[in-house]
């Protein structure tokens, strides 16, 4: 029951953000009485939607959550009020809820009304499946996942910047869903001026998606007058410098983020996107950019798509200013997951702590 109330709090992967994904299914026995899913920011909680399903039946089942039922009103009524309604015997949750409103508001409103409750059932798979809700929440920043292409020998461009493609087609649309998953795209001048992308999400959007916001960020404001960037559906924000003199006639959305030693400080890029609801952050930047978040200890999954092909000893790195010089020094990750994209090799990779 709790893995098919994960599955279905999974279809919201592309609409639920700035909220968590969640699943609800009520049951009685083998028997399931209804079931829903949180779709949308503003739209009807999980628990709620697979009430409205079970109608009279929910009276004495067991209700299977991915997330503590809520005991909060915000654009919705409370979840536990009105889980105590339905006469609903027992409340199994795969996790508490950390949002500041509920953590554990929801289990004792619950309890108080005499439901039994249990929590911690496929807790891991439930909080995998919200990370970027859960980091935002629980760390005051967002998940941070740097998507990067490269060669078998681990080039991501020639020496004059050329990296029109490396990666096949297949592996360039698998790319999609993991910008469409994340609140942010984050990239850096260097790579709006070098390769111009557009950063967008183009494949087959669900229902009123939302696009993610694009991130640029740009010191000295360069870039503001040019690049795809700028142009679709999509907003974008660029985040620069406290002393670069932006254009007077300049509409984009910008804010200035605290620069430590010629560098901006990304902790503090971090905590901005936080503060504007960003779970996850999709990076998508050259070697620079990348090579600083992972230095600064910020990077959280790197999403790698190997090609393979050789593109020389001349050809730019993934991660740039390593400066390693002695084994000791290296940095180990742990794979978390491999698989063929098209004719390329897509893996998933965590820093070691
Ligand atoms: C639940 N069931 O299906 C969801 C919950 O103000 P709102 O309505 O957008 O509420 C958002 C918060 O409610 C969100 O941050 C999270 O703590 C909780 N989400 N809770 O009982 C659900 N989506
Ligand atoms: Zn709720």
């Amino acid at each position: 029951m709790m893995a098919r109330a994960l599955r279905l709090a999974g279809q919201a992967a592309y609409t639920t953000r700035p909220n968590p994904m969640v699943g609800c299914v009520i049951a009685h026995g083998e028997e399931i009485v209804g079931e829903g899913w949180h779709q949308r920011q503003g739209e009807p909680h999980a628990e709620v939607l697979a009430l409205q399903a079970a109608g009279s039946r929910a009276r004495g089942a067991t209700v299977y959550a991915t997330l503590e039922p809520c005991a909060h009103t915000g654009r919705t009524g409370p979840c536990a009020e009105a889980l105590v309604a339905s006469g609903v015997a027992r409340v199994v949750a795969a996790m508490r809820d950390p949002f500041p409103q509920v953590d554990g508001a929801g289990f004792e409103r619950l309890r108080g009304a005499g439901i039994a409750v249990e929590s911690g059932l496929m807790e891991a798979q439930a909080r995998a499946l919200n990370v970027g809700f859960l980091s935002r929440i629980e760390r005051g920043r967002p998940w941070v996942r740097v998507k990067l292409a490269c060669s078998l020998d681990g080039r991501t461009a020639m020496a004059n910047g050329d990296s029109k493609w490396i990666s096949g087609e297949a592996a360039r649309a698998d790319v999609m869903h993991w910008r469409a998953r994340a609140g942010a795209i984050l990239t850096g001048a260097g790579t709006v001026l070098a390769d111009d992308p557009s950063l967008t999400v183009r494949f087959d959007q669900p229902r009123e998606f939302v696009p993610p916001l694009r991130v640029v960020l740009d010191p000295g404001l360069a870039t503001v007058a040019r690049g795809k960037v700028r142009e679709g559906d999509a907003p974008t924000l660029y985040l620069h410098a406290p002393d670069a003199k932006p254009p007077r006639d300049l509409v984009a959305d910008r804010a200035a983020v605290p620069v430590k030693g010629g560098m901006f400080d990304l902790a503090a890029v971090l905590a901005l996107l936080a503060q504007r609801e960003i779970n996850e952050v999709h990076v998508e930047t050259g070697a620079t950019l990348a090579g600083a978040l992972l230095k600064a200890g910020l990077v959280d999954e790197v999403l790698l798509y190997i090609a393979p092909v050789l593109l020389g000893d001349t050809a730019r790195p993934l991660f740039g200013g390593l400066g390693f010089t002695e084994m000791a020094q290296r940095l180990r990750m742990t794979i978390v997951e491999t698989r063929h994209v098209g004719d390329d090799l897509r893996l998933l990779l965590r820093p070691q702590a």
